[in-house]
């Protein structure tokens, strides 16, 4: 029997099951799976762990994720084709739900859909190789139950293991020596850590925005941001201010490229994640920056030196859980045989296109359009539920615009789900009032009082 290995659980390994899943509930004759997750159970980065460094087997912390953390973009841009938020919550519920939310909502899915008994947890993949004579991988995985190190083989390997958990650190002169805390967004777990502090944001993007956010929220004294390439150049609060780059550090005092320089208590470097699979060899391991077409894929997902190994949720992010869907049900057809792949040199020129495209693109708006062409075009071969992508380039341009407007009041507003053609409810508590971020307290009806 052909044995496919997925490694990870978290939304895109759950995806590469819920697609094996379907072709199943439909009548096919679906290959063995076996999922390898090195957590105690799913759900990847949306898995909150207090933990940070190493976890209790000496493993590197999987999650970035921290308390009090919101949705950053409309849930109707990440909805589930096949399992709506109506469907699940049984109501509608407002579009920027807190972790927790968006948590029930990806255990919903996996409940109804997904065999979580091929799931083989605290299960960590050390090495997957691959032998050309058999054409078979073999993945070697240690398991921390029965403290086993264990190979196997396989046809096809899936590897859905996240690229948001290793955190890309620059150096900066003197910051070996800083008085105050230095910390990577990958370690950033209670922004009430920082209340009546002054501190430094090092990066300008998503990372940025919500820590520096979630800090101001939370009581911090001042937020200074310091960018590198393009200041993000939203209407921050009074005691926000943006910076150059951050070229020294010397004691409590920071320097930046225009000559000034502030006092910090604690630097937070909100500098990126990077691709990180030690478990590969030099002829299967993906390296690239984290961008959104990746070069080495066809079509985002086939390793094109060896197609028998597929990356899902390797790109960088706009659309993410209905992505990452379309991603694994077209890597399943190629698996079972209902996509045929062209030859290497027309898979490459094929992906070289689709990059300088890429490329080509100016604005957020380009970059989000090309991410929904491509996932259309994934979506156009298979059969996962299609849904009207422009209805969802519509709430990234709103939710762009609201941003723009009020970069504490975006959360606020309500989006149209492409799914239901419904739009939300306003959540009943501005996002700044809104301290608690439980699941009860956010679908309650009942607005949070002012402290
Ligand atoms: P992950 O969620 O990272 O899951 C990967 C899984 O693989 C984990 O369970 C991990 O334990 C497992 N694994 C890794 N290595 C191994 C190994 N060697 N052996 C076995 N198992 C292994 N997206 C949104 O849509 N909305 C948001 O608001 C949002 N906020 C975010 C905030 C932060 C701070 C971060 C870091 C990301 C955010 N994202 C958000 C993007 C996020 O990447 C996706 O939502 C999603 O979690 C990606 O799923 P994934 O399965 O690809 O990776
Ligand atoms: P991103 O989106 O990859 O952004 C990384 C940021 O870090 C970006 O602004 C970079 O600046 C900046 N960076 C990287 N290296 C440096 C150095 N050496 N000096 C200064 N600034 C640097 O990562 P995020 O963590 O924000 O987002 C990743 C995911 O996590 C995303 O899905 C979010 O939802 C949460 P640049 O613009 O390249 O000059």
């Amino acid at each position: 029997m052909t044995r496919v290995a997925v490694i990870g659980a978290g939304p895109s390994g759950l995806s590469a099951l819920r697609a094996f899943q379907s072709a199943k509930s439909k009548g096919a004759d679906i290959p063995e799976i076996v999922c390898f997750e090195k957590q105690a159970s799913y759900g990847g980065l949306w898995n909150y762990t207090w933990r940070t460094g190493l976890d209790e087997h000496g493993e590197p912390v999987h999650g970035s994720m921290y308390r009090y953390l919101w949705s950053n973009g409309p849930k109707e841009c990440l909805e589930f084709a096949d399992y709506t938020f109506d469907e699940h919550f049984g109501k509608p519920i407002a579009s920027f739900p807190p972790r927790a939310v968006l948590f029930d909502y990806i255990k919903g899915r996996v409940e109804k859909t997904v065999a979580t008994e091929w799931i083989r947890y605290n299960t960590a993949v050390r090495s997957v190789t691959y032998d050309d004579a058999s054409g078979m991988f073999s993945v070697t995985v240690h398991n921390y139950d029965k403290s086993h190190t264990y190979t196997e083989e396989f046809d096809y390997v899936i590897n859905a293991s996240g690229h948001f958990s290793t955190p890309n650190v620059p150096y900066f002169e003197g910051i070996d020596w800083f008085k105050g805390r230095v910390l990577h967004a990958h370690d950033f777990r209670d922004a009430l850590e920082f209340k009546d502090k002054d501190i430094l944001i090092v990066g300008a993007s998503y990372s940025a925005e919500d820590i520096g956010s979630q800090c101001w929220k939370y009581g911090c004294k001042s937020v200074t941001l310091s960018y590198r390439t393009a200041s993000p150049g939203f209407d921050w609060p009074d005691n926000w201010e943006e910076k150059p780059v951050l070229t020294k550090v010397d004691g409590k005092t920071c320097y930046f490229a225009d000559g000034s320089s502030k006092d910090i208590d604690a630097i937070i470097l909100c500098t990126g994640y990077l691709h990180h699979y030690p478990w590969f060899g030099d002829d299967l391991r993906l390296e690239d920056i984290n961008r959104c077409w990746l070069v080495d894929l066809y079509q985002t997902v086939a390793w094109i030196k060896n197609p028998k190994l597929f990356y899902i949720g390797a790109p960088d992010q706009w659309f993410t859980f209905n992505m990452f869907d379309a991603q694994a049900w077209w890597a399943r057809d190629v698996i079972m045989g209902r996509i045929e792949l062209p030859s290497q040199a027309e898979m490459e020129a094929d992906s070289k296109k689709w990059l300088a495209m890429e490329d080509a693109g100016v604005t957020p708006k380009d970059a989000w359009e090309h991410q929904g062409a491509y996932t259309q075009r994934l979506i156009d071969q298979t059969d996962y539920p299609s849904f009207d992508m422009d209805a969802v380039h519509k709430e990234f341009y709103a939710w762009k615009k609201n941003k723009v407007a009020g970069i504490m009041t975006f959360r606020d507003k309500a989006h149209t789900s492409a799914m239901t053609g419904k739009l939300s409810p306003v959540h009943h508590t501005p996002w700044v009032d809104a301290l608690d971020d439980s699941m009860e307290a956010y679908l309650s009806e009942t607005p949070e009082a002012a402290e």
